[in-house]
Parts: C-alpha cells; structure tokens; sequence
C-alpha cells in the first residue's frame, strides 16, 4: 500500500493527545483520495431538525478531513460522487428511489449505491433522522478504516433497544472506580455553562450507537433528583438530543426521606407511591424524554424495599408505575448478595432473583453482571442469563478497569465481552446463548439493553489512556450487535485511531487479542478470582482476610490451604453449578470436563493435580503467572517497534504505559507465588525466577490514594 511507503508524510504535523478518540478524520493517503473523492463530491442533506443539522455537520467535518478539502454541499445530484442523506420526510430523493426501508426500525440505516438520473450516488436513508446520523457515522467509518465506497448495499439496526452507559459519577465530580479523572458532568457550572465537550461525548457515542446515558452513580445521591439538579440534567439531555442519546438517572430508593420529608420508603406506602408519581411528572415536565430509572438496591448497604420487608419486584414495580404514564424504563440491578447468605456469594443473586420471575412489569429490565461474582479479569456467564423467561434480563458489563489493572494496563475488554455473549446458557435447548437471552430472541421479550460501566472522565484522552479508549469502542459497537466479533472491532478501532498501514495494524491488533488472556495471567490464572487489594482494587492481595465480611476477602475465594486450591462449587460443594442448565451444570460439575479457565472457580483441586498440559497444578500456576508477564514484555517490545507509525505523544504515553504495566503484572506474577507457596509448600520449576522480595514485603505495600475507590 502506498500510504506504508511514507509514513511520515500522513502524520498531523501537530500534537495529538488523544481527544479525536476514534473520529480524528485525518486526511487519507494521496493513492487513496482520488478514488474517494470521485465517490464523495458532493452532500446533499437536509438541515431542517436539530438531528439532520448534526448528521451534515459530522459528514462535512469527517469528509473535510479525510479528504482535505471541504465537500460541496447541494440541493440536488448534479455530478457522479454525491451522496444523498435522509429519511422519505427530510430527502424527496429518498421517496423517489422507493428503497425498502420497512424494516430498519427507528434508528436503523440501509446506505447503497444508486444511480440518480444516470449519475453515481451513495444513499445514506433511514426511517428517522436518527438512523440516518447512524448510517453517516458507518459511511465515514468505511473511509477510516480504508474500505471501497463502490457497490454499496448494507443495512444494519441495532439488535439491543437500550444500549447504555452507566457512569459512576458522584455530584462532587469524585468518580467511583474512574481512572480517568474527575467526572465531565461539571454539575456545579450546569445547567448555565455547557461545556463543548458534552457534544463531542455525544458525537463519539453516536457513532457506536449508544443510546442511553445514566449520568450519576448507582450509589445514588438523592440530590440529583431535586429541581436544581434536574435543571442540569435537561441542560445535558438538551445537546445529547440531536444525538439520539436519552439521559437517566440512577435513583436512591430512600429519596422520598431524603428530600422528600416522609418518613418511610416503603414501597407498598401511599405517600410514597404518590411521591415517585409526583417526581416522575415533575422530571417529564423537566425533561420530556427522559429514559428512565437505574437502581441498585439492597446492595452493599444502599437501601431498597426489603429494608421494608418487601420484594425486588415490589420495589421495582413501585417506580415503574410512577414511569408508566411518561414511557420510561427501570433497570433494576440483580447485583446483590446479603450478610446472612454467606455459604457462597456467587449463588445469591440467583437465589434472589429467579423466585421473582413474572413478577415484575412490563418496563423493568433486570440488569445482569457479565458474572456472578464482580466483573473479574474472567468469569463464567452469570447464571441468571437464561433462567427468567418471563424477565428480560439485560447485560452489565464494566469498561472502567476496577479489577483489570485501572488505566495504565493495555487490556483489551472486547474478547471478555465475547466470550460472555457468545457463552450458551443452554437455556432453551442448543444455541441459547447469552447474547440471545439479552436481545430477548430467546424468550421474545421486546425490551432489551445492554449497559456498560463508563471509563470516561475528564483527561484530555477520555479514558485515562489511548488503548481504554478501545474498550469504550468495543463495547459500544456489541450493544449495537453484540454477535460482532471482537478482532474486527479491534481492527477498525486501530484504524481509526492511529493508522491503516498493515505493517502497525496487524501487530496492534494482535496485541489487543491477547492482551486480556494475560491480565487473567498474570492476576488470577485458572479460574482464581477477586484476589485484588483491599477497597482500591489496585495490585495484588490474595492474602487479604479478617474484616467486615467474609466475601470481601480474598481467601474465601481462594480457599487454598496446605492440601490444595479453589472454591469448590460442585455438587460436593457450594453446589453453585446447579444454577446452571444441566447441559453446562455437567460440564462445570465435572473436574475432568470444566474448561480449565475456569477450574479453580468450581474445584479444589490439589497442588499436584495433574493438569491439561501435563504439568502439576502448582507448576501450570507458575507458568501461567509467568507466560503474563511475558506476553506484557513483548507487547511492549512490539509497541516500541512501531514508533514510526504513531505521533510521538501518543508512542510515547503508551510506551510509558506498557512500562508500568510489565513492572506491575511482575508485581502480581511475585506477590501470588510468594503467598501461594506458603501454603503449596512446593519449590518453583526449574528455570522459573523465584519473586523478587520476600512475602512481607508484598504483604507491607500500602497504596493510600490509590484512584476511584468507593467511599
Ligand atoms: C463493585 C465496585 C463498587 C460498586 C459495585 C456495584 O467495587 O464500587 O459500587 O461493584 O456494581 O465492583 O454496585
């Protein structure tokens, strides 16, 4: 490819830290811009609603740039190379080619080559104004990424109607688990300054396809609720509008006490039904399409309806009947587990929940860690999925890496994500899989979502580091369809954010891959879990006991002792496999058959079980520990031979980036094996480096402003 000749030459001639994210529209290589030019010579698109006038903006910004030159715009095809945008109400155009837009539901897009009056044109059409701002972001993506624009014939719209951000953002701009900086929501400047880039936010995720934002924590301030803040609220809902994104708001069930005056939350009380109706009118009148309610409940001592001797259901069903007249949605989080259960955390939310199926109404969606436990380096799906027919469950994923090594670790979420969606629950025979339980084909269920934990703050870069951005992306682009594949989108992010030269693209790419595989690694190999540090999350801490309660240390779920390790969640244990359909209940309840990754997640096994490769448990610990932080090592040899495809800003920061991480998964790969071997009692393979320090010293480690703990 020519553009691979000389690098140089195509790289901005300024510094880029990252703020462009994934739509930085640098102008293409010279080889390639005649032949997009002979494609794109001309916009005709409508400017009538605040929608189109986004649609044309982003076209003529994106094509601007990619091209270097900007586009003609026209009221009509008068050359070969136009394209025409819009739905059959903003573009006669659109009516007059009679394309089959029947199916593309409200936010879906077809974009085709037509000829027009003889003359070549790209149609980008849509049943709304919205679809068709998501069929220009797909058109310019075809630019990014380097793809033909001739014989275009695609259609797409979203598999899931509710695709989320959640942000664990406080009022006071802290953000819960963000490594990112503080929060964008400048609250206390809202609603009377509005910042530029709350519209870049919605551009970005726009472009993905997002949806839905939830603006605050879901431990919930009730003060967001109050009118000043529902001031603010409208002013963002105002720029995320055009942009087809809806807010809502995580709700603190004890509000009507807080800043209601009752003395109760009860939701089986009059007054306080009547309070959640009257609120809820009073945010429609603020903020006319408001998305709805996110809450968590009766979790890690926020309150909720049992604390009234009421039920998940009745709880929920309280606030969806105060949302019902306005259209609104709960999602009500199955992220619970209680100080009375303690035999294992894992199986609760289960045991809580699935008693509740066909009790909740029609607008709550039931929202679903990825696993049981907490959004671990790897867990096996979370055994909800699949088990409440007559509940649509949607998926919670985390893109803040809490437990994945926060902003400086290189790892790519989007192979975690497909592994969960792809996972068969085996819920209704073969092929059920979690992906199919969310987008609710396999229970037909009309709501659907997906949300995503946010890792956006407020550094310039968003996400506290050029590779987190990708996470963002990735997620972003499975809500729209969560059976993509995760290599592809790690492709097309590469592209649009650094390069289309193969020679960077393929390294990257495959780095990303196998990024995630070593964070398991390194942290928590063959199904180990939640051996962080305490409250921060951040580095290793598998000796962690004593405290509050039992499931927030790190050896009950380790469980190692002299004979061996892991929990045993089989039939001779916990019996968590139960949760799961028989199919997947065998397979995990069998130590023979369990895939390994998940071994130590439901058996104790001795340290000198006799694993797959042949080595001895002890010793596949080892390795796998050290083949983390050896993948971390060449990810970072690979990155520093690439420097002549990237900015140097951004080489620099990530090459900075990998630094901490190699020296940190090392951290996790010595602190693990000097506690571990306490106990296994068993010397290291030969040829393995014994840790660096002794067990004392991990153990003495204190990190007191570590970022984004909760509090
Ligand atoms: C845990 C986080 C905590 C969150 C909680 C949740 O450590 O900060 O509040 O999840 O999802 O992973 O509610």
């Amino acid at each position: 490819m020519a553009i691979a000749c000389a690098p140089a030459a195509v790289l901005p001639a300024h510094a880029e830290d990252g703020h462009d994210l994934w739509l930085r529209y640098r102008q293409v290589a010279a080889s390639q811009a005649q032949g997009y030019r002979a494609q794109a010579s001309q916009l005709i698109a409508a400017q009538g609603t605040p929608t189109q006038v986004a649609t044309r903006a982003e076209l003529l910004r994106g094509l601007g740039g990619l091209l270097g030159a900007t586009l003609p715009t026209s009221e009509t095809v008068t050359q070969d190379g136009a394209i025409v945008v819009g739905t059959a109400h903003s573009s006669p155009l659109v009516t007059r080619l009679g394309l089959d837009l029947g199916n593309l539901g409200a936010e879906g897009y077809l974009i085709r080559s037509v000829l027009v009056d003889g003359r070549r044109t790209t149609v980008i059409a849509a049943r709304e104004d919205i679809g068709a701002l998501h069929g220009a972001f797909h058109f310019l993506r075809l630019m990014q990424t380097s793809q033909s624009l001739e014989r275009l014939d695609l259609r797409e719209s979203p598999r899931l109607k509710l695709r989320a951000l959640n942000h664990w953002d406080n009022l006071d701009r802290y953000v819960e688990r963000g490594y990112a900086g503080a929060s964008i929501w400048d609250w206390h400047k809202l609603p009377d300054y509005v910042d530029p880039r709350y519209t870049d936010y919605a551009r970005a995720n726009a472009s993905l396809g997002i949806n839905a934002t939830v603006l605050n924590n879901v431990n919930a301030n009730a003060l967001s609720l109050t009118p000043a803040y529902l001031q603010k609220t409208a002013a963002l809902a105002g720029v995320f509008r055009p942009y087809g994104i809806r807010v809502f708001l995580s709700a603190r069930f004890s509000a009507p006490m807080e800043i209601g005056d009752l003395k109760t939350a009860d939701p089986l009380d009059p007054a306080v039904q009547r309070w959640w109706r009257s609120k809820a009118d009073e945010i429609y009148r603020t903020i006319p399409d408001f998305g709805g309610f996110l809450v968590k409940a009766n979790s890690e001592g926020q309150p909720g309806p049992q604390d009234y001797g009421r039920s998940h259901a009745e709880g929920a069903n309280m606030l969806s009947d105060a949302l019902t007249p306005h259209g609104g949605t709960v999602m009500w989080r199955a992220f619970v587990y209680s100080n009375e259960e303690t035999n294992d955390r894992a199986k609760q939310a289960y045991a809580e929940f699935v008693p509740l199926d066909g009790k909740f109404r029609d607008n709550v969606l039931l929202q679903v860690k990825n696993g049981a436990i907490d959004f671990q380096p790897r867990e096996p799906f979370h055994p909800l999925f699949g088990a409440m027919p007559a509940t649509p469950l949607m998926m919670e994923f985390q893109i803040t890496k809490e437990y994945l090594g926060f902003a400086t670790h290189l790892v790519y979420l989007g192979p975690l994500y497909e592994e969960t969606l792809r996972a068969d629950t085996h819920a209704r025979g073969e092929g059920s899989t979690v992906a199919r339980v969310i987008d609710g084909s396999v229970d037909g269920h009309v709501l659907s979502g997906m949300a995503g934990v946010a890792n956006i703050g407020a550094d310039r870069n968003w996400s506290g580091s050029h590779f987190d951005q990708a996470n963002w992306y990735v997620y972003g682009r499975l809500a729209w369809n969560p059976t993509l594949s995760s290599r592809a989108i790690a492709e097309e992010w590469v592209r649009m954010t650094f390069s289309n030269d193969d020679r960077f693209v393929s390294p990257v790419v495959e780095m990303m891959m196998g990024s995630r595989q070593a964070a398991v690694d390194y942290m928590t190999p063959l199904g180990l879990h939640h051996l962080m540090a305490r409250g921060h999350h951040h580095g290793p801490g598998p000796w962690v006991h004593g405290g509050p309660r039992a499931d927030w240390t790190s050896v009950y779920y380790h469980r190692a002792s002299k004979q061996g390790i892991g929990f045993d969640r089989s039939t001779r244990g916990s019996n968590a496999v139960a949760q799961y359909f028989p199919r997947v209940a065998r397979q995990f309840d069998d130590v023979q058959r369990v895939p390994e990754e998940f071994l130590l997640w439901f058996h104790d096994v001795p340290w000198d079980y006799k694993t797959r490769s042949g080595r001895p448990l002890w010793d596949e610990l080892v390795h796998r520990y050290t083949r983390g932080v050896g993948y971390v090592r060449e990810m970072r040899d690979s990155w520093k031979g690439l420097g002549r495809y990237v900015d140097a800003e951004r080489h620099a920061q990530v090459d900075a980036f990998l630094g901490i991480q190699e020296k940190e998964a090392q951290w996790w790969r010595d602190a693990s094996i000097a506690y571990f071997q306490t106990l296994s009692g068993r010397p290291l393979p030969p040829g393995f480096a014994p840790p660096a320090h002794s067990l004392d010293y991990y153990e003495a480690l204190e990190f007191p402003n570590a970022p984004g703990d909760g509090r």
